[in-house]
């Protein structure tokens, strides 16, 4: 067998973003410390005559990049990620360290492959729910208890320390960090999340934070529609083009670039070591489609499949760590003939195996009949259900019909067994939809699921820009995302076209950061828009370096920057090359500003006066708009 080569740590993306630095904060229920970034700002200059400025305060933001981007952190790809999550766990006196791993097939694994990834000591060794117990965050949820994940995602979620502490009078702090005491501009809208907030949430069934018990080395994460709007990115093997270490630098790579989880989809040989080096490496939610590695199992023969095989897949999943599962149990045999005058049938690569199994055997769905028994191994390591959408529509014109309703009214009945058993769950959804179509699948979703999280690959909103499916389904996207979705799938410009690489999966993640953002801003989500207002106040005042610190992305906005007015005097010069010194709208509304002030007249009266002069002369240049 061939010998995968494990990666140093140079392949792996480490670069910190411009003028930002890892800031940690203290928890105060527990002995937790949250990541995230900040940005720091020059300042402000006024123009008063006296070469005054004024400072801007660092920008918090959310961070998803793990340890990447922390130039302290000490991090070697093959010991895995710190396992902060692990003491929590123990603490909780609910799990069993068992001695072996207990599926047969990665037992085989182990046995079998000489593998240098099966050198994690502690792979033999997964943590499981002591006979009878149930670990999941809804089991505590429920029972009233906020864990230590639950605070942490209130405080992640909130990114405003300052407005946390004056609004419950506590007193998180930011550690080893000089800037204590924030201030954000004034014009942000006031709110905070809790951490009894997420545990309610969670309890209602209207969040999850995926975070198998066997992943200790996640940074927790919640989806929710009451949170902000997050992004999946899809990586996977081809058996032909990756390997391992590239399959491992992606997923970072999705994840220094925005992406809250990552779904493994792999399929090929080294799937179980491919997916065991993800998860050790990850410091975001890993989700996976079981059944795609139990077809190979069964060498491609769906009909092959049988429930002992997936079932022992599920195990092996759940003791490596997987925090979330795509199940198509929805898939039922009496819809499956629904399907057949569609333009495109079934496009979900689960629901395509599930169909060809119920017909092959004219009987039930094994994924519905077994859900139960699904259920107690979830329960065990606290692994999250993501109900498939296997009738999702493939294109615009099978949009919102039968066959995608049915199964979406079927989604909602294991949801609530799920919940019985109190199972995180969420709940996927499509697809290709146009505009108008869309609320409808929001409203339908949240009547037929009770609530539970809405998960939406886009949908693509036309099915005529191949190539540019990126754009075509972030319209979808954000649409959705505004009218309550919790977590956008996202989809590359490779889509329907190829495996994406790594300026897709990039391009991908940012316009998928967008939909989600813009949706946060809609929905008013508390400290969206600080933000935005930052980078602003940044544009508006030439501080141009600090406009790029503050974008989605910094090295594109830069180097777009940068093509035009390469010198380093163009990042403080009042204007662009956009329009130039002299038609800047910005810099005449400041020009108009300072006159106001040195006239003592109003801005009002001033913007005349100044808009006469400009008019003068823009007539005199010529009229050209472009010069
Ligand atoms: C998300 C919403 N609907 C589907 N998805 C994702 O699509 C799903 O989570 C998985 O990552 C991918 C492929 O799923 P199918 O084609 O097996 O359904
Ligand atoms: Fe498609």
């Amino acid at each position: 067998m061939k010998t995968e080569k494990i990666p140093d740590g140079q392949v792996i993306s480490r670069t910190p973003f411009p003028a930002s630095r890892k800031i940690h904060v203290k928890g105060q229920l527990h002995d937790i410390e949250v990541a995230m970034r900040e940005i720091s700002l020059s300042e402000t200059k006024i123009h008063n005559g006296f070469g005054l400025t004024e400072p801007n305060p660092p920008v918090t933001v959310y961070d998803t990049s793990g340890p990447y981007t922390d130039p302290e952190a000490n991090i070697d790809v093959k010991q895995g990620l710190n396992r902060l999550r692990e003491k929590w766990i123990t603490d909780r006196q609910d799990v069993d360290q068992l001695d072996e791993i207990s599926s047969d097939y990665g037992q085989q694994r182990l046995a079998d492959s000489k593998l240098d990834v099966l050198r994690f000591s502690y792979l033999n060794k997964p943590y499981k729910a002591k006979e009878g117990m149930n670990v999941s965050q809804m089991h505590y949820a429920r029972k009233g208890i906020i864990t230590a994940e639950m605070e942490y995602i209130a405080i992640r979620e909130n990114q405003r320390i300052d407005l946390l502490n004056e609004q419950l009078g506590a007193q998180y702090e930011v550690m080893s960090h000089q800037h204590k005491g924030h201030s954000f501009g004034a014009n942000t809208p006031k709110g905070y999340i809790t951490p009894e907030f997420v545990r309610s949430e969670v309890a209602a069934g209207r969040a999850v934070i995926p975070c198998n018990i066997n992943h200790p080395e996640l940074e927790p994460m919640i989806i929710g529609r009451n949170f902000l709007v997050k992004i999946n990115a899809n990586i996977g093997n081809s058996a032909v083009t990756s390997s391992i270490e590239e399959e491992v630098e992606k997923a970072v790579w999705a994840c220094r670039w925005g992406a809250d989880t990552i779904m493994d989809l792999s399929t090929g040989k080294n799937i179980h070591e491919t997916r065991e080096w993800i998860i050790r490496n990850s410091p975001v939610p890993i989700g996976t489609v079981p059944i795609y590695q139990a077809l190979e199992k069964v060498n491609g023969k769906a009909e092959d499949l049988t429930w002992e095989l997936f079932r022992d897949t599920l195990i092996e999943q759940a003791e490596q760590g997987v925090d979330y599962f795509t199940i198509h149990a929805g898939v039922l045999l009496r819809y499956v003939p629904l399907t057949a005058k569609r333009v495109t049938g079934i496009v979900s690569r689960g629901g395509s195996i599930m169909a060809k199994w119920c017909l092959a055997h004219h009987k039930e769905n094994f994924l519905y009949t077994h859900f139960e028994e699904i259920c107690e191994i979830m329960k065990a390591y606290d692994v999250a259900f993501s109900l498939g959408d296997g009738l999702r529509p493939g294109c615009i014109a099978d949009a919102n019909d039968e066959a995608q309703f049915g199964e979406l009214e079927t989604l909602g009945e294991l949801t609530k067994i799920a919940w019985k058993h109190d199972i995180q769950t969420i709940i996927e959804g499509p697809g290709h939809v146009p505009m108008h179509l869309i609320k409808e699948n929001m409203e339908k979703q949240l009547e037929h699921c009770s609530e539970a999280p809405f998960y939406t690959l886009g949908p693509l909103t036309t099915d005529i820009a191949p190539g540019y499916d990126h754009i075509t389904s972030a319209i979808g996207a954000a649409m959705i995302g505004w009218f309550g979705t919790a977590m956008l799938c996202y989809v590359t410009p490779k889509e329907h076209l190829g495996l994406p690489n790594k300026k897709d999966v990039k391009d991908g993640v940012i316009t998928y950061k967008i939909a989600a953002h813009a949706a946060d801003l809609a929905k008013g989500h508390p400290g969206a828009q600080y933000r935005d207002n930052a980078l602003s106040k940044a544009r508006f005042e030439f501080r141009w370096e600090d406009q790029f610190n503050l974008s989605l992305d910094p090295d594109t906005a830069k180097e777009f920057h940068d093509e035009t007015l390469p010198a380093d005097g163009a990042k403080i010069a009042h204007f662009c090359s956009m329009c130039g010194p002299n038609f800047c709208s910005m810099k005449i509304t400041q020009d108009v500003r300072e006159y106001a002030a040195k006239q003592g007249v109003d801005e009002q009266e001033a913007l005349q006066k100044g808009m006469a002069a400009k008019s003068k002369e823009f007539t005199e240049k010529g009229s050209e708009i472009y010069l």
